[in-house]
């Protein structure tokens, strides 16, 4: 089918005005009369290959230093450490081994010494699935709370710290 739109000649030059979009979008319009643009889905793609290899060759890196660098866990007494266990029942964190945000949050974990259910999304599709249609976004770490009123799921690392941060830091009710 062929492309719609205004076809202007110049020179060497061959612009086609997209009039059809254009007034649907004006903003759009302008981009593509004035600065042609590389197709968006090529872009997704071209960075989705760009972040898979940097991934490949950071998170080897990234892993080794964590396992190194591991943060020392608190200590708590017999007791606390079982209420804790318990508390983190309601928790499982959606994530992938060689993500720097997953890392992060799963140091806290260590720290905090808090054995919360780790999902590997990479390895499992029902959990890919699952962190998607009811999380509503594909991005990890993913934090699934099970409280009362329903399942919260918490994005960000950094909230996601935070949130753990607030309920089992020393000193911070459980
Ligand atoms: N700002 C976020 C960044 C999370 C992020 O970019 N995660 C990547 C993996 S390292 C991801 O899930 N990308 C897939 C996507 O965005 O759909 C955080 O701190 O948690």
């Amino acid at each position: 089918m062929p492309r719609r739109g205004l076809i202007v000649k110049h020179g060497l030059f061959r612009l086609r005005l997209p009039l059809g979009r254009s007034l649907r979008s004006p903003g759009r319009f302008l981009l593509d009369a004035g600065h042609p643009q590389p197709n968006p889905t090529g872009r997704k793609m071209i960075m989705k290959y760009v972040m898979r290899a940097i991934r490949a060759i950071v998170g080897p890196i990234l892993l080794f230093l964590d396992a190194v660098f591991a943060p020392k866990a608190v200590e708590r007494d017999a007791d606390a450490q079982r209420r804790v266990d318990t508390a983190v029942q309601t928790l499982k964190l959606y994530q992938f081994k060689a993500c720097p945000f997953c890392v992060r949050v799963r140091r806290q974990m260590k720290r905090l010494a808090l054995p919360i259910e780790t999902r590997d999304v990479k390895r499992n599709e029902k959990w890919r699935e699952e962190l998607l249609t009811e999380g509503g976004s594909p991005k990890v770490p993913c934090l699934r709370i099970t409280e009362d009123s329903g399942e919260r799921w918490l994005y960000e690392s950094k909230e996601i710290d935070a949130y753990l941060n607030s309920r089992f830091a020393v000193g911070a009710g459980a």
